[in-house]
Formats: structure tokens, sequence, C-alpha cells
């Protein structure tokens, strides 16, 4: 039987058990990124562990998310990472070199490689042809000590793509299609393999893209093979000596199949406020435009930029409109600077930002209040932008820019034909922005720096027999890590310190919360389906911990959150039979008896409704190594245990 081309990486970098559908997997890793929001606890974690180098091919620190400095935390952070990466032999990559998978896929992605990034978007660098996955920080601190990652192998769905895209109709309106289709909870699971003819037409960028906001269609990770395209791309970035073919067997399996062809898509537009709220522009077009932020790791590309640019020439931004650009990273605003399309955006009206994540974070250009905001981004969650009753579309950049020109939402195909832009046989190359890490014999002298505002993490006690616990917190279905620990310029300069973040956890839907949890000791979160969905944030774990969560009961958990969740000894559990989650209110008091036995020795466990006087059945679906690790307390208690 041939294998797919997940299938081949995993079965080249597996190092427990068999490639079975939904047992558990351990890989070994051969690349890690961090970011500096999710980088500082990942590496404090990292030095917890106590290893003196990292034991990766290749490590890379980007510092892109946090680079409004208002007040010395954010400097203070990036100081600390950028110690910590000269000492244990970490690239980094400092702000400005710009957005992390942006750059990763420049510079340091090769195909059939595996690599994990304490960021949900990780998975981008499947469009280069590596399995990549967006983990928990303490997920990665482990893979740069050489610990395998473990998952729950996958079912692998094939994207057949045939066809080509029409003119000003791009890679973004494919995986607004595909969202639509499959919904954010459609990829939970699975690995989104791409195929068929209609590949041939799909640059790298553009294959990024798609494989950036399989992330969120709850996917595991999405990739792309590894072709000539793929070739060309390495090539012009002098980087051909890491290319390798990498392409799925004809007679391949695959557990579901979906066919798209790219000849009859239109622009598609996400609309508040989830990015599976999918419709034709040509449905919503005439809203009218408060705002148009271009960027972020979905569309900042060289191309992307190119054909805003194009769009842009001899134009001017609507008056009602603010148009921000961030170029995704130092060489493709290079580029755009050097053949004068940079100029071309000024020229229009265009607010340049820095090569980083910028709005796309809530860092900065939070819209006016009640105000709509078209983004090329991969999230529209509610209050993410920093203005709570703005309402978020995402679309491509070409949808985007003609928008921001016409000041209602608008579908560029009235343009005619495309510029039909290619990618450039060369990129500019200059690495001066990444700092290699010292030479080993150099690093045992090497001081870490760490500001004021980096403050201890909690760790979990081992998990109680009997535990009595109140239900601090009930909510809906797909809950975000946006909700749970909220980011934005506020807060995220505190993402190295849980106690000032903790006021701010669940802060959109209940402000309250944090008290409330405080107050009750043992807490307990009841959710709905794909609890903790979006980002790979550790924090909403973490902080929860904090605030005394013990337990979250759920319909079904996002991957990643569930992960960090185990990570940080919160056990969490699911409903047998969903009907019961109407049988625990907020309020409620929860009794667990015997809980540690019957963990080891089973998957059901019955709690008992102390309020309402009912017995409840729920499970766990922990591994025997996640098993350990929850009745350990977390990871780092159980790691500690087993040295
Ligand atoms: C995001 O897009 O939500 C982030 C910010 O990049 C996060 C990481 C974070 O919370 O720091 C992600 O996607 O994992
Ligand atoms: Fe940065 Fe936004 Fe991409 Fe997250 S989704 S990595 S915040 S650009």
């Amino acid at each position: 039987m041939g294998l797919t081309i997940a299938e081949k990486i995993i079965k080249e970098h597996i190092v427990s058990s068999e490639m079975k559908r939904g047992e558990k997997i351990a890989l070994k890793i051969d690349q890690t990124l961090t970011q500096d929001a999710t980088g500082t606890m990942a590496y404090l974690q990292f030095e917890a562990l106590g290893v003196d180098r990292v034991r990766t091919e290749k490590s890379v620190a980007y510092i892109d998310h946090n680079t409004l400095q208002s007040g010395f935390m954010n400097a203070d952070d990036h100081k600390y990472i950028a110690s910590v990466a000269k000492k244990y032999g970490i690239y980094f990559s400092r702000p400005g070199n710009g957005i992390c998978h942006q750059v990763h896929l420049e510079r340091f992605g090769k195909p059939g490689k595996t690599l994990i990034g304490s960021d949900s978007h990780t998975p981008t660098a499947g469009g280069i042809g590596m399995l990549a996955f967006g983990a928990g920080g303490f997920d990665v601190a482990c893979a740069m000590a050489g610990k395998p990652y473990y998952i729950t192998m996958p079912e692998i769905v094939r994207v057949n793509l045939t066809g080509s895209l029409g003119s000003w109709v791009s890679a973004k309106d494919i995986i607004l299609k595909i969202l639509q289709i499959m919904t954010v909870k459609g990829g939970v699971g699975r690995i989104i393999e791409y195929g068929g003819e209609g590949l041939v037409s799909l640059s790298v960028p553009e294959r990024a893209t798609i494989t950036n906001m399989g992330a969120e269609l709850g996917a595991t990770t999405s990739i792309f093979p590894s072709d000539e395209i793929t070739y060309g791309f390495l090539k012009a970035q002098g980087r051909e000596r890491d290319w390798t073919s990498l392409l799925a067997d004809v007679d391949a399996v695959y557990d579901d199949v979906i066919n798209i062809d790219l000849s009859s898509l239109e622009p598609m537009v996400a609309c508040p406020h989830s990015p599976d709220n999918v419709k034709l522009v040509s449905e919503v077009s005439g809203l009218k435009v408060d705002q148009v932020c271009i960027g972020s790791c979905t569309n900042s590309s060289l191309t992307d930029m190119m054909k805003v640019a194009h769009i842009l020439k001899g134009k001017k931004v609507h008056p009602d409109v603010s148009l921000s650009i961030a170029p995704g990273s130092k060489q493709v605003l290079t580029m755009i600077a050097r053949n004068g399309m940079l100029a071309d955006m000024i020229d229009a009206g265009a607010r340049i930002l820095e090569s980083a994540c910028g709005p796309c974070i809530g860092m900065g250009q939070s819209p006016n209040s009640g105000g709509v905001s078209l983004r090329t981004f991969n999230r529209n969650f509610l209050g993410r932008s920093g203005t709570k009753d703005a309402k978020i579309y995402l679309v491509s950049p070409e949808v985007a820019v003609y928008s921001a020109i016409k000041g209602v939402l608008s579908s560029p195909v009235e343009l005619g034909d495309g510029p039909g832009f290619k990618m450039p046989e060369f990129f500019i190359i200059n690495d001066n922005m990444i700092e290699p890490p010292a030479k080993p014999e150099e690093s045992a002298k090497l001081e870490i720096f760490k500001g004021p505002n980096i403050k201890p993490f909690p760790v979990s006690d081992e998990l109680a027999d009997d535990l009595r616990a109140k239900v601090v917190l009930k909510v809906d279905d797909n809950i975000t890590t946006d909700h749970i620990m909220p980011a934005g310029s506020k807060i995220l300069p505190y993402r190295s310190n849980i106690p000032y973040l903790s006021q701010f956890c669940f802060e959109v839907l209940d402000p309250s919360f944090p008290e409330r949890a405080k107050k009750a000791g043992n807490g307990v979160i009841v959710g709905g389906v794909n609890y903790g969905q979006g980002s790979s944030r550790e924090h909403a774990a973490l902080v929860p911990l904090y605030l005394g969560i013990k337990v979250v009961i759920a319909k079904s958990f996002a991957r990643i959150h569930e992960a960090n969740l185990v990570n940080a000894g919160i056990l969490p559990l699911t409903f047998v039979d969903f009907d019961d989650y109407n049988s625990i209110n907020q309020g409620d008091e929860l009794e667990f008896l015997d809980l540690r036995s019957c963990i080891q020795s089973g998957v059901e466990i019955s709690l008992l409704n102390k309020t309402l006087g009912i017995k409840i059945k729920v499970r766990h679906n922990l591994c025997g190594r996640d098993r350990d690790i929850i009745l350990a307390g977390g990871s780092l208690n159980y790691l500690k245990s087993t040295l």
C-alpha cells in the first residue's frame, strides 16, 4: 500500500509504536521555532529542564509579536530571549526581521523535516513540504531538549485541486472555501494533504497561505508536496541544497477526499466572528469599510505585496478608510523598497507598519468603535482586534486593497485581467538580522538576562484522589484561547508574568471570572464542543491553573489546548453523553471520588453533582504517558520524577 506525504515523513521520524490512526505516536523533531509572546515561557521551561544546549538540527527564536515597546517589559523579554538563544545554540531573529512563519519559510524550512513551534500557525511550513505542528511552549522546550513530540496519529484528508485560479482570485480564497466546507471543527484529528494538477499554479508562499489557515480548520497540520515549484522557491532563496522531492504515492490511501476546481472559485470573505463564517464577496459587497489591514503570517509575501502595490499605484486610499500594510519580512520589505513598489503604497496613502504581527494580535491599529475592518489575517475572533464591538472580515490582499480604495467591500474581479506576477528568480538575501548562537565552548560563561517582569510560572500539585470543586464558569461551543487568555497590546507584555495576566482571564466573556475562581479555591470549567480552539498559547492553561482550576469538562477539546492542559496538570474530561452538559450549571459543587485510581484503571469517571444530587459520567482521553503526567501534576513534575 502506498503512503501519503505526511505518512512518509512520519515513517522517517517515528520513535514509538506503529503509525496507526488514533494511536499516540512519538516523533523525532528536527527543527523548532518560538515567537516572543510564547517564547519567554518556553525558554523558562527549557531552562528548568537543565539541558546545556539544544539537541535539534535547527532552533530559531523569533521576535515578532510583542514589538510595541511601551514600557520596559517587551524589550526586557526580547533581551532575555536573545541571551537564552546565544547561550543554548538557538538562532535569534531580531525584531524587524519579520514574522516567524514568513521568515522560517524563506530562510530555514526544509522539505521532509519535522518542525514544532510555540505558535498555532507553525503548519505554515507545510507549504514547503515540512511536517510542522503548533504546540505549547513546554512541548517546544522538550523538543529542544531532544525529547520526541507526541501526537495522536491523525486521519489524512486529501484536498484535490484541479483547474487554475481566475484573475484576482487567490490562495486565500481557496482556504476560505475549504473553511466554508469543513468549518473550524472539520480538521480536528486530521492532516490536510494537498494534491492534484492544480498545484502547479501555486507558488510556495501561496501554498503557505493555505497551510497557515489549516490552523483555523482545527487540523493537526496541513502539507503540500515538495516538487519543482518548491525547488524553484528554495533556489531563489539560495537554498536549493535544502530541497528534496516529496510526493504522495499514487496508491496512497486517504480517509477522505475533497475536490476543489480552482477555476470555479470567486473572491471570498469570512464574516465576523469566525473564520468559517464564509460568504462570497459578491454577497456582501457594498459594505462600508472603516479600516483595512494587510499583512500577517497568512498574506504578507512578496507577491502579495506586489499585487497590493499594483492596485494602489496612482490611486488614493478612500478618505473614510485607514489602510495599514505590514510586509511579512525584512526580505519582502527590502525588495519592494528596491523595486519602487513601496513608494506606490506610500504615495496612495497607506500606513506602512514594521514587519511584525502587529494588528493581527491586537498590537496597535484597533478599529474605531463598531468599526468594520477588512483584514488579510487568519482570525477574526471577538475582541481580538482590541475593539470589542468591531467587526472583522477576513479577505485576500487583492480584495482588501481594492476595497480600501473604493471605501466599500468590493471585488477586484471588476478590474479585469490580473497583473500575472511571478515569483522572482532570486530573492535578496541578507541574514544580518539573524544572530547565530555562541560556539559550545563559549556558552558556559554567558549570562542570561532576566528583567523584573519575569515571574516564576505556576506548577501544579499532584492530582488529588478525592476532589471537591465548584463550577466557576460554564461556556458554549467553540471557545477560543483568545476568550480564555486574551492578547492585545495591554496584556501581551505580561506573558512572562502569570499573576498579572490572571486578572484578564476570560475578560471578554466574564470579567468577574478571575475573582470568582480565586475565591473558590478548587475550580472546574465546563465547556462545549472544540473548547480551546485557536492559538497555541499555554497561558490559556497556566493562567487557569494559577486561578485554581483543576478540571475542565467539555464536549470536545482542540488538540493543542488539550495538550497544554495536560502539561499544566489540569485534567481535561469529556462528557460521555453530550446531554449531560445540561446537568451542570455554573455555581454547582462537584465531587470526584477515587480520581487517581479511576484514571489509572479505566477511562470512565463518575462524578457527583452535589448541588443537583445527580451522577454524571465523564471520560478522560489520556494515553498512558498523559495519564502519568496528570497523576504527577503536570509535565514538569513528571519529567523530574522520570529523571
Ligand atoms: C495567535 O495568532 O493567536 C498567536 C498570537 O500567534 C498565537 C500565539 C500566542 O498566543 O502567542 C498562536 O497562534 O499560537
Ligand atoms: Fe502573528 Fe497573527 Fe500569525 Fe499569530 S496569526 S503568528 S499573531 S501574524
